[in-house]
């Protein structure tokens, strides 16, 4: 258990495809746990292993984690699921536009527009398949999940402009600090 340094952009390791896991043994779930830990301390709904530094195809959620800046989620609230080897079977025609933000590049948003519902197969920590239609925002941080583990960011989704104008804005934020 321990809260990592998070990756940000522009390393070059967020542009790497990560591996897929071949067993899911206790180094998987030391993984898993490093990740939910990172995840919580950083306040974000996900996080995938490249944002530890670590190419393999191992993703952790919980949409729930919503609280304000000073405010500890309570522990007996938290639910995470682990998503080892998550891969989209399908998408919806339908789509959705959400206000993305990514741990790995701080405090800046955009909307995101993606498929509204994906159905998606994966393994949990204990190696066990399962399949899901997943919708709102679920699916969407999914999509944004999954992305990471092929090495695409969210900005690599909206305009040349709007890209430009969240990397300045992060240059600046960071001059600031
Ligand atoms: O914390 C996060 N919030 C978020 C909001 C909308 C869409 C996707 C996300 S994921 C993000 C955490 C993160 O960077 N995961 O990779
Ligand atoms: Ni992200």
């Amino acid at each position: 258990m321990a809260v990592l340094p998070i990756v940000e952009i522009p390393d070059p390791r967020l542009r790497l495809v990560s591996e897929p896991v071949e067993k899911v043994d206790d180094s998987i779930r030391d993984l898993v746990a490093d990740m939910v830990d990172t995840m919580y301390a950083a306040h974000g709904i996900g996080l995938a292993a490249i944002q530890i530094g670590v190419a393999k195809r191992v993703l952790v959620i919980d949409l729930q984690e919503r609280v304000t800046e000073d405010e500890e989620k309570p522990e007996a609230i938290r639910d995470p699921r682990a998503y080892i080897n998550p891969e989209i079977l399908s998408v919806s025609d339908e789509l959705s536009t959400y206000s993305e933000g990514c741990l790995s590049i701080p405090e800046q948003y955009a909307e995101v527009t993606r498929p509204a519902r994906c159905r998606v197969k994966w393994l949990d920590e204990q190696g066990e398949s399962h399949e899901a239609e997943l919708d709102g925002l679920l699916a969407t941080c999914m999509q944004h999940e999954i992305d990471h583990l092929n090495g695409v960011l969210f900005i690599d989704h909206i305009s040349r402009l709007k890209r430009d104008m969240v990397v300045k804005k992060l240059a600046k934020m960071r001059k600031a600090a």
